[in-house]
């Protein structure tokens, strides 16, 4: 499969115009690869969150497009998760709005009919880690300083009941109970044993193989794929579809608390220091 930079094909994807931060390059007619390119760890802001689900919703009408692959042009991260500051010390309806745009995000990627593989070319912590398990396939580089998992207990806070669930239907039960009480980060050799991860490669070889499974995902008939990842994820989507005012609330109650916006501000705080 060659990549076609998606500029080349303007008119098709004019709606793409104004969406600076993630690009998409034709791999073939059928496939797309997404890049995440938001400096400097592509960490899932309000705008950013809101950019990706307005492209997704585009290819999921273009009936021509069959595959997406995701992936980061950061080096060395693939996502760093939730916009930490998209949560701290701000208003409960900035709060609000942020978390609808996490589902809305969650939803479409674990709901979408295209064929997701994740190309996961550095660190996946948290969001990062939930968006790589929406993915039908995940590939990640064989580099021991990467690592993968939902660590939200190590910041003081608590993954919901539908990160959970999609941890739950990725590795089973025992392992999720282990990786969410103790906000596990998994090298690529541990996350591959857990099934957290389908194959590592070389980081070199990382979009390569990402291509080829897809050209093998893609001589499956769609009807019969998306009716069958339709069945194996409509319950848990369901659940989240149905509770979604709920969830928010929750959310907004549980972070605007003074003991965890305090967590985060001490989580932050670690994040510059470990820096300098
Ligand atoms: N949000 C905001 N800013 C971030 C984030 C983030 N998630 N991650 C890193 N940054 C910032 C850093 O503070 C730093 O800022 P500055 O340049 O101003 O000092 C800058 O990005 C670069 O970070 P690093 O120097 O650490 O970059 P490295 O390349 O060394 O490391 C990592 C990259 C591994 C991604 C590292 O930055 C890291 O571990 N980040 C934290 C990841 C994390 O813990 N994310 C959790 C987010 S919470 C989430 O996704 C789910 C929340 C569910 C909520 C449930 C509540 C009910």
């Amino acid at each position: 499969m060659n990549y076609i930079n998606a500029g080349d094909r303007s008119g098709c994807l004019s709606f793409l115009s104004g969406i600076t931060n993630l690009s998409l390059i034709q791999c073939d007619l059928s496939c797309f690869l997404a890049q995440q390119s938001l400096p400097p760890v592509n960490s899932l802001s309000l705008e950013f969150l809101t950019d990706v689900c307005i492209a997704l919703e585009k290819l999921e009408m273009d009936k021509s497009c069959r595959g997406l692959v995701v992936t980061s042009s950061q080096p060395k991260v693939f996502s760093a998760g939730l916009d930490i500051l998209d949560m701290y010390g701000k208003s409960p309806e900035h709060c609000a709005e942020f978390w609808k745009a996490v589902q809305e995000m969650w939803l479409k990627f674990y709901g979408s009919n295209m064929i997701t593989i994740a190309a996961v070319n550095g660190s996946s912590p948290a969001g990062g880690c939930l968006l790589s398990m929406t993915c039908d396939y995940r590939i990640m580089a064989d580099n021991p300083r990467y690592s993968i998992g939902l660590n939200e207990t190590k910041l003081g806070i608590v993954a919901p009941f539908w990160f959970k669930d999609t941890m739950v239907n990725t590795v089973g039960h025992r392992a999720t109970e282990m990786a969410l009480q103790l906000g596990l980060l998994y090298s690529p050799a541990e996350a591959l044993k857990i099934g957290l991860v389908d194959q590592l490669v070389h980081e070199d070889q990382v979009l390569t193989t990402a291509t080829e499974t897809m050209t093998k995902w893609l001589a499956i008939p769609d009807h019969a794929r998306q009716l069958t990842k339709s069945m194996m994820r409509k319950p848990t989507i369901d659940k989240l579809a149905a509770n979604r005012e709920a969830d928010v609330n929750n959310f907004v109650k549980f972070i605007t608390k003074d003991s965890i916006q305090k967590s985060l501000g001490m989580y932050l705080e670690m994040l510059k220091r470990r820096k300098a």
